[in-house]
């Protein structure tokens, strides 16, 4: 966005409350935290020459080796000089008679602004994880999402985990083989699926540089933004055993989208579904040695791909290590974390290191830490009272010259997110050089249009299995947070479509002052 607004030759300063360049790349650094997108479709598009010169060396790449790449990207296009780091924006209000915004930070700065764009990503505010007696842990605690970047020493420690979601998993293999023991607190089992990682095969990186464009455009034409073969039947449709034949080649191929692609109605027909869950719980089954462990692990209670499907390396099988501990909470509840470890109704379980990977407060929460308030003085808190809306996730009514980046409402969390990050730098860049080509001092979202996406959000979620699940999808992880399905399910070219539509019919739905 920074070079692109660059490119538009306004003045422009971006605010970054690390201390490095990265976001999600920069502070989850946990062990084992990677990416579950092919590193080859999940990195800039936006210069040809930037895709010819970077060499990916794994299938999907890890975290030190993605924000080596943002790092890379930021002094190649020389970034730097135009971000504050280490500095968070605690506030951005709107005095509308100047048509300006007065963006404040934690450093005391107070800046004017015409424009104010959010990049502050889906799941960057962490989750509060309320646990009762954190404070009186007395051995080390940490969070995958703020994990110290000279790495925490796990070798011979008594750790515990708790949380099983994407971080949680990707982490535990690798947490396994460094202490010498391992407690894993799970609440809901979540269906993870085996990434398959392996260096990348230079041939294919090759074919990929020859013919990049044309792999892009593909892209684009992908429903989530990433590349699987899509089926055209339904899966009750087809015989058991080419179903899970079918399934089996999905598992074997590391692509988390791939079972959900198998059939048309994985994600929308339950019994459709139940196949997939089920061929799932069949290879769990056949993994975890121990059948009460396994019958622990296994997903039931809500359709398979309706939260996060997670990938993994070795997740299962680490749980046929002696040292390695399932503590199942839905049966034995936690009561509270003490000085000495963690206290279920059944037993105290003693730990030298204590790992929260309890999740964020997503899509909402990035915004809402910060004090926006728009016209009027409204908050945008009290707006989104009863859960956020947002036309096409980039603008919200009342908050004239407000962009949000990935904002609910649009494919942002369900999408590859580099790809959808993207296209919503794109729109913004153009929307800026079209005001100010036809002198146009502010722009927001009509009420009317507003309503009428958010309306076409909730019913494509709706058609679906997807708010069937208490996923953070739909803010339920968070207690008190509005049930509100965020993400845009419609798929990224027909969203595509729609942004270019509205722009196509001189910005369609907003109110241009
Ligand atoms: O967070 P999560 P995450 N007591 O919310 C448990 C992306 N991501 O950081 O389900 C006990 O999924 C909670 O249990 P429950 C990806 O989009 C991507 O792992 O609420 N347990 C759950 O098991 C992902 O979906 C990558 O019952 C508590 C876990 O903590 C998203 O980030 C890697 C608890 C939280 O799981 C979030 O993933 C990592 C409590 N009080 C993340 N509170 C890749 O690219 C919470 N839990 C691969």
């Amino acid at each position: 966005m920074l070079h692109r607004v660059r490119g538009l030759g306004l003045s422009v300063r971006v605010y970054e409350a690390g201390d490095g360049v990265g976001g999600t790349w920069y502070w989850n650094r946990y062990p084992g935290a990677r990416c579950d997108v092919p590193s080859l479709e999940y990195s800039y598009s936006f210069d040809p020459q930037l895709e010819q010169e970077w060499e990916w060396s794994e299938r999907y790449a890890t975290q030190p080796e993605i924000l080596r790449y943002i790092e890379h990207v930021a002094d190649r296009y020389d970034l730097r000089r135009d971000i504050t780091l280490g500095t968070r924006v605690e506030s951005v209000i709107r005095d509308d008679e100047a048509n300006r915004w007065a963006v404040t930070t934690d450093a005391g700065e107070e800046v004017w602004a015409t424009f104010v764009i959010t990049a502050a990503g889906c799941l960057s505010a962490p989750k509060p994880p309320e646990i009762g007696g954190l404070d009186s842990f007395a051995g080390t605690l940490v969070s995958t999402s703020a994990w110290p970047a000279d790495g925490v020493d796990l070798a011979g420690k008594r750790v515990g985990v708790i949380g099983t979601g994407s971080s949680g998993i990707q982490s535990i293999p690798l947490i396994a083989e460094q202490a010498a023991s391992l407690t894993v607190f799970q609440r809901t089992p979540n269906y993870s699926l085996p990434a398959h990682n392996a260096p990348l095969d230079p041939a294919v990186q090759r074919d990929w540089k020859a013919r990049y464009r044309e792999h892009r455009a593909a892209v684009l034409q992908a429903r989530t933004g990433i590349l699987v073969e899509r089926g055209t039947r339904s899966a009750l449709e087809v015989d058991p055993d080419e179903r899970s034949a079918r399934y089996a080649q999905c598992w074997d191929s590391g692509l988390f989208a791939c079972i959900p692609a198998s059939y048309t109605d994985i994600i929308t027909d339950l019994d459709a579904n139940e196949t997939a869950a089920e061929f799932v719980r069949g290879r769990i089954r056949e993994i975890v040695r121990d059948p009460d462990v396994a019958e622990a692990l296994t997903p039931r209670g809500y359709p398979f791909g309706t939260k996060r499907i997670c990938l993994d390396t070795g997740y299962y099988d680490t749980f046929n290590q002696e040292h390695v501990t399932l503590v199942d909470l839905r049966r034995t509840p936690l009561v509270a974390v003490t000085p000495e470890g963690v206290q279920t109704t059944e037993e105290e379980f003693g730990l030298d290191v204590l790992v929260l990977a309890t999740g964020f407060d997503a899509v909402t929460g990035p915004l809402l830490r910060m004090d926006i308030r728009g016209r009027d003085g409204v908050h945008l808190r009290d707006a989104w009272a009863g859960g956020p809306h947002s036309y096409l996730g980039l603008q919200v009514a009342g908050f004239p010259n407000l962009f949000t980046i990935t904002g609910p409402g649009s494919p942002s969390v369900v999408s590859n997110v580099v790809v959808s990050i993207e296209q919503h730098v794109d729109w913004i860049a153009e929307c800026l050089r079209y005001l100010r080509e036809h002198g146009v001092a502010a722009i927001e979202p009509d009420a009317d249009a507003e309503a009428a996406w958010a309306q076409h959000v909730h019913d494509v979620a709706a058609a679906t299995l997807y708010p069937q699940a208490p996923s953070w999808f739909v803010g339920a992880n968070v207690p008190g947070k509005p049930r509100v399905f965020m993400p845009y399910l419609g798929g990224v070219p027909a969203y595509r479509q729609k942004c270019a539509e509205v722009v196509e019919a001189g910005y369609e739905g907003f109110v241009l002052h």
